[in-house]
């Protein structure tokens, strides 16, 4: 059975027929994304055990999956960046040349939907009627993946319909074979606007609108094009007098987009309100007003489960309570779902990720730390009526962030455009449960987008200086790490809610009316300039929170030295003087120790 094209365009129809005929489905089926689809193929999804449907009480309209073990996260290693050179690519890609890339995947691709669906997934990234949006096409053999796209982006005749003839659209094609690692490798062909994914079957590998096209692809657009696509959450802080204020703000993976997209002010703070415009990509360019304009490209949350509760993001939780798609987390005995961090007691009982019997107790985590939900933003309590508005919204601050335990302080503003991209160049992280490897160690994971930046990553710095250029009136940026801890190991920063008070400082500065504190790298607020009232925490943690080394520095700015040396010619100047200045500046200064209590 074959469903007829709903387009008469000539380059999709005939680049379908071409995939078609290497991959031999026995179907082709063109989604529509329309609401009888959307039960039909869940229907499908159920009967093939893809999904198991959760108690509909408690999850209206929530479904279950578990991954194949070897395949819940992305994939670093096995990720390519395919251009005619390696330079390119860049030091942190991995590269293939395109012939050869085409040629590996094709042997893998030939008759790998054999017996199976090809379903077209039509999609677009982006609000209607926005002249930033984009069209793709993801041609896949998994149905979990077109009810996840369907999810994620506006899916179907929508996005034929603004496609309309043209030719631009990204191609993308992903098969899952047999998902095993040694037959997997998620290829980014940027010349050519092409995404091939095969062997995997977890959303940043296969979902190919959000970290194929929607970053690698997309910065690499914006890079010719002279605009920006981020790994940044999209915000709108609210005041009390209903005037509104955006912040972008970059953040590795699994370190806090999401709860900081979706973040509820403590009671300090009343009448103050956040709008959640996106929760994990910006595409941002010069809007008419001469101020970078923000889009969030998705339509909805692909988000970390483990952590998510009523205590730290209830705006997730009301999210989650229905039409959501549950991956890798535990089942209880009702089939409702749970994992780590939850609300409330412990169950006694749970079936664990893998489907295993798991008791109260056990040393095993119940859901995978990388566990994650689909949801429809709509579902958002605090969603931004901006999110649909074609131009975007105004983008006053920049936030740059790590999960870093030492050296990087609670906040610090850069003092320049130059220097915020040096903050943003220099960003470090703790790695995280979101791509396979070791979790805990500190690498140089710049703008957040070491994974994700589509060309090379010198050139991409260098993008980030000249844009200054093209913005009469440029944001302000700033550092921010929620994640310090004391000698015993201990968060020194109560975080999630809490950093309502580091954002409103945020929000005055980018508005020009809170003073702040010079030191050596950056200004930080002075005693009374953050807000700390009703925070019942010792004021000497929030000391050690906002203190700044210069011994730990000096370390910092060193191992910065070793990462850009790879980017040899490629690496902008200006970038490295700076760390020669900061390094010289520690030098002129004494042994003190620069705390945000100075005044
Ligand atoms: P990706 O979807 O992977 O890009 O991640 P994200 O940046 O959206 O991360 P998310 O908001 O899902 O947070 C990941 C983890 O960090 C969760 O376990 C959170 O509970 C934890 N987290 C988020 N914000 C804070 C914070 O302010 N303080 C602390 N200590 N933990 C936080
Ligand atoms: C991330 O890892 O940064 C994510 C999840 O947002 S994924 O879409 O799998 O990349
Ligand atoms: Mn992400």
């Amino acid at each position: 059975m074959t469903t007829d094209p709903p387009t008469r365009n000539a380059a999709l129809r005939a680049w379908v027929t071409e995939m078609a005929a290497m991959t031999k489905p026995d179907r082709i089926v063109w989604c529509d994304g329309s609401e009888e689809e959307r039960r039909r193929l869940t229907e499908q999804a159920v009967a093939e055990g893809v999904l198991v449907p959760l108690n509909p009480e408690r999850r209206p309209g929530c479904y279950y999956a578990r991954s194949n073990p070897n395949d819940v996260a992305r994939v670093e290693h096995l990720t390519y960046i395919c251009t005619p050179t390696r330079d390119e690519a860049g030091p942190t890609n991995n590269w293939m040349e395109p012939s050869e890339a085409y040629a590996k995947l094709r042997a893998l691709f030939d008759g790998s939907m054999r017996g199976r669906t090809m379903y077209v997934v039509p999609y677009l990234m982006g609000p209607v009627g926005s002249p930033m949006s984009r069209v793709g096409i993801e041609l896949t053999d998994s149905i979990y993946v077109v009810l996840n796209m369907r999810i994620m982006t506006r899916m179907g005749r929508v996005a034929l319909e603004v496609l309309g003839d043209r030719s631009d659209f990204n191609r993308g094609l992903h098969s899952m074979l047999d998902v095993n690692p040694e037959r997997r490798y998620i290829c980014h062909f940027p010349q050519d606007n092409a995404i091939w994914s095969i062997g995997s079957n977890y959303g940043g590998n296969v979902l190919l609108g959000k970290k194929c096209l929607a970053l690698r692809i997309a910065s690499y657009l914006g890079r010719r094009e002279g605009w920006l696509a981020e790994h940044m959450l999209v915000l709108g802080v609210e005041s009390p007098e209903g005037e509104m204020t955006y912040v972008a703000a970059a953040f590795p993976s699994a370190c806090g987009k999401t709860n900081f997209a979706m973040l509820i002010p403590p009671k300090r703070f009343k009448g103050w309100k956040i709008w959640t415009v996106g929760d994990d990509i910006a595409w941002m360019r010069v809007g008419e007003d001469g101020r970078l304009r923000a889009i969030n490209p998705e339509n909805g949350y692909f988000g970390v489960a483990p952590g998510t509760s009523f205590q730290s993001n209830p705006n997730a939780m009301r999210t989650i309570a229905r039409d959501t798609i549950f991956t890798n987390v535990a089942l209880t005995p009702d089939m409702d779902v749970w994992w780590e961090g939850m609300d409330g007691e412990v169950p006694e009982e749970l079936l664990d990720w893998q489907g295993r019997p798991w008791r109260r107790g056990s040393p095993e985590k119940a859901a995978h730390p990388n566990a994650r939900f689909t949801a429809p933003m709509q579902n958002n309590p605090a969603l931004s009526k901006f999110v649909d508005d074609p131009e975007g919204v105004p983008i006053s601050a920049i936030i740059f962030g790590g999960r870093r335990a030492t050296t990087i302080p609670l906040v610090m503003q850069a003092f320049h455009w130059t220097h915020g991209v040096f903050f943003g160049s220099a960003l470090g992280s703790e790695t995280t449960a979101a791509a396979a490897g070791k979790v805990g160690v500190v690498r140089r994971d710049p703008f957040a987008m070491l994974p994700f930046c589509g060309y090379n990553m010198g050139e991409y710095f260098g993008h980030w200086l000249e844009m200054q250029a093209y913005i009469p009136n440029p944001p302000k940026i700033f550092l921010v790490n929620w994640f310090r801890k004391d000698g015993r190991g201990e968060y020194l920063w109560p975080g999630f809610g809490e950093n309502m008070r580091v954002l409103k400082w945020i929000v005055d500065r980018a508005r020009l009316r809170v003073g702040g504190q010079e030191t050596p790298f950056g200004w930080v607020p002075k005693a009374d300039d953050l807000d700390l009232s009703g925070l019942d925490i010792d004021p000497e943690r929030v000391d050690q929170a906002t203190s700044i080394d210069l011994d730990e520095w000096k370390a910092e700015l060193e191992s910065l030295g070793e990462f850009y040396a790879q980017f040899g010619h490629q690496l902008p100047r200006v970038l490295e003087l700076q760390r020669q200045m900061f390094l010289a500046r520690i030098e002129t200064l004494s042994k003190r120790r620069w705390g945000r209590r100075a005044s």
